[in-house]
């Protein structure tokens, strides 16, 4: 089959202001292309006849749907009706308009959670729906599930190519470090920074510290997801990983590492653990020709930077 091609074409980036979509709009830059962006205040994508409206106007040939309400561990377990609700409607609208108003490819992105709890290491992509989610995110993930459900439904039923990626957990410029609401890499970024800054003694890592998780920077997740949009048709959604993960209190130790916080890591045992283990398969995404570029050391130097840049946080 041949290559996808960008060239001349208008790309829809859903989600642009996003940490994904705002990365994938940098990506794009060099693609010959135009590109769309609709902000919150000119389109609400969970409404359907908004977004109906807004596709039949503006015909985009490509959709990026990067576009979701995303969060860590504990935003996702204090407020499962808007991460269901929100995502489910933000992927049922675009997907659906993507097939009213013609669009030639779509790519739906996901996330590693949509994997058993107790999956086999490393996770392969067929291990979906075979067995019970972690009941933290669980929410998120079924939302997740039923987008890729539906890019396979509408290729099914409408010979549309849409495909899906599941990134693994993502970090980089433009992620969000709000301590209640983020992820790990950019709370313990922020963490580290403003005890050096105020000269403080400790951190606080949440739980035990024993859960491995696997890092992706953004940038690379933004050059998959091109390379996926011009190489791959087909039904099965594809991980994007680095194939490597650490433990949480390891990748405590390396962010203070480039912090250049010396103090003591200490534990919040409250505070949820989540899944003991998220490894990707890159195997497939692998055999279609991609691998990353940003090594983990690299990316979180890249990450502090924008941090920085961002003016930081202090409290
Ligand atoms: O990144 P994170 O919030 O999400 O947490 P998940 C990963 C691990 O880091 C958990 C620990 O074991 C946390 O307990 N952790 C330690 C911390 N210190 C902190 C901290 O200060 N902040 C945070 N947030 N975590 C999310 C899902 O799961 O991953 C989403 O909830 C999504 O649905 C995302 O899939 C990629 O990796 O546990």
């Amino acid at each position: 089959m041949a290559a996808y091609t960008f060239s001349d074409k208008r790309i829809f980036v859903a989600g642009h202001r996003g940490m994904v979509g705002s990365a994938i709009v940098r990506r794009m830059a060099s693609e010959g292309c135009e590109i769309l962006t609709a902000g919150r205040d000119q389109l609400d994508l969970k409404n359907q006849a908004a977004v109906a409206t807004w596709m039949e106007k503006n015909r985009p040939h490509c959709v990026f749907l990067a576009a979701a309400k995303v969060g860590g561990i504990l935003a996702n377990d204090s407020y499962p009706a808007d991460f269901l609700y929100d995502n489910l409607m933000i992927e049922a609208n675009i997907i659906e308009a993507a097939h009213r108003f013609d669009v030639e490819k779509l790519l739906f992105l996901g996330s590693s959670c949509i994997y058993p709890k107790f999956a086999a290491q490393p996770i392969h992509e067929d291990a979906l729906l075979t067995g019970p989610l972690e009941p933290t995110n669980e929410w998120y993930a079924i939302a997740k599930i039923a987008g890729i459900k539906l890019a396979q439904a509408y290729r099914k039923q409408h010979g549309r190519d849409f495909i899906s990626a599941m990134p693994t957990n993502l970090y980089g410029p433009g992620d969000n470090f709000d301590l209640n609401s983020s992820h790990v890499m950019p709370a313990l970024i922020r963490k580290a920074h403003e005890a050096k800054m105020h000269g403080d003694l400790q951190i606080t890592v949440w739980g035990t510290g024993t859960p491995r998780r696997e890092f992706l920077h953004v940038d690379d997740c933004a050059d998959a997801c091109v390379h996926l949009m011009k190489v791959y048709s087909d039904d099965r959604h594809v991980n994007v990983g680095s194939g490597e993960d650490l433990t949480i209190l390891e990748l405590a130790h390396l962010v203070c590492a480039i912090v250049n916080f010396e103090g003591e890591i200490v534990h919040d045992f409250s505070k949820p653990d989540g899944t003991p283990r998220k490894l990707m398969s890159a195997d497939l995404i692998k055999s279609l020709g991609w691998k990353p570029r940003i090594g983990l050391r690299e990316g979180i130097e890249n990450a502090y930077a924008s941090f920085l840049h961002s003016g930081g946080l202090t409290r």
